[in-house]
């Protein structure tokens, strides 16, 4: 008995309909309305909210709530004064993680101190300019966004308002990163599954502080102040500043990142503005999706690699002797003399079989 479309369709045709995978559907309001929901609370960088690695359960609607904050944060150890933006008041704004298939509900507040309009584009939503086309926001307003996770990575999200506004902002810091896994979790070139023991994020900053005659770098009253000067430095080019974390050092000797021999760490490594090329001098990416999209297979055994302006890349590497790690842009003049440098300090028992002193430095014997 053919139905009317098998009729329209012809028999041939309905037969290879039939035989195709169903498109996954479109869910309507009521049956979003009946997923479950978690309300997640973000933390700032490098540290990552807690979250299961594979999902448990089915997709749910994962809440978030950031609050935009302008405001004045020194960037180096001369305190430098940057006339900062942030999503949620740290550079770059927080990692949020959810698993592919969940729904995103994001309530972005532009509070009323701030002076100027901001939004959101994500670069793991579809449509509307990843967001950013509704949820432009005057101070004094909020906004919620609800976005579907349909591809697993790591992605940038930055403010995006319009025309020089975009890379203003941005480059003032706001940008973050959003991690979407796969369900069942991260895995290797041949499927089998890929753990790690604790999450880094780390997003790289480019500033362009102005300078007033004599070289110094000049302060201002507001953000509105900057503006102009801070357009021109951007236009050259040249930062004055490459950071992780929204200033030199934020990263590096009390703040190094802590971890453990034996213990797999992910470094998920953003820059939404400028390529860079992470470097862990001392270790490795064992796995790095380098592209941060968790459908391609990882590249292995990785010295260093590349982070395209715009994304954001993931690496996982087991520490496996204790010390003191760099991990920079390896750019070196941005990682010394810009501030691309911050430290993980790893604690564990040394490995001789890898790496001894055969013989103490000491003068060159004369014959
Ligand atoms: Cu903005």
């Amino acid at each position: 008995m053919f139905t009317r479309r098998q009729a329209l369709l012809g028999v041939a045709a309905a037969a290879m309909l039939a035989a195709m995978p169903p498109l996954a559907a479109a869910a309507n309001e009521a049956e979003i309305a009946a997923l479950v929901r978690e309300k997640v609370t973000l933390v700032a960088p490098p540290f990552v909210h807690a979250h299961e690695q594979v999902a448990s359960g089915g997709p749910k609607i994962v809440e978030f709530t950031m609050p935009i904050v302008e405001k004045q944060v020194a960037i180096d150890d001369e305190g430098t004064m940057l006339q900062a933006m942030t999503f949620n008041g740290s550079m770059p704004g927080p990692m949020m993680v959810v698993h592919e298939g969940d729904y995103v509900e994001l309530t972005l507040i532009n509070p009323e101190t701030n002076s100027m309009p901001h939004n959101i584009d994500f670069h793991a939503a579809t449509g509307a300019l990843g967001g950013g086309a509704l949820t432009l926001i005057n101070p004094g307003e909020q906004v919620k966004l609800r976005f579907k996770a349909t591809r697993s990575g790591t992605f940038v999200y930055h403010c995006a308002p319009e025309g020089a506004m975009i890379p203003w902002h941005v480059v003032s810091g706001m940008s973050g990163t959003i991690m979407v896994l796969p369900r069942d979790g991260l895995k290797n070139e041949k499927g089998e599954p890929l753990r790690y023991d604790q999450v880094f994020y780390i997003g790289e900053n480019d500033f362009y502080v102005p300078r007033d005659e004599e070289g110094n770098f000049k302060a201002y009253e507001s953000h509105g102040d900057s503006y102009a000067d801070t357009l021109e430095v951007m236009k050259g080019l040249i930062p004055t500043h490459v950071v992780f974390n929204g200033a030199k050092g934020a990263l590096t000797g009390d703040n190094a990142m802590k971890s453990k021999v034996g213990e797999t760490v992910l470094i998920v490594h953003s820059q939404a503005n400028r390529d860079t090329r992470p470097h862990l001098i001392g270790g490795h990416g064992d796995y790095v999706w380098e592209q941060g999209k968790f459908a391609n297979p990882p590249a292995k055994n990785l010295e260093t690699w590349f982070i395209r302006g715009g994304s954001a890349g993931a690496a996982l590497y087991t520490f496996l002797q204790p010390g003191v790690y760099a991990y920079v842009n390896h750019n070196l003049i941005e990682a010394v003399e810009l501030g691309a440098t911050a430290h993980f300090l790893v604690e564990g028992e040394w490995n001789d079989d890898l790496m001894k002193q055969v013989e103490a430095p000491g003068p060159i014997p004369v014959n």
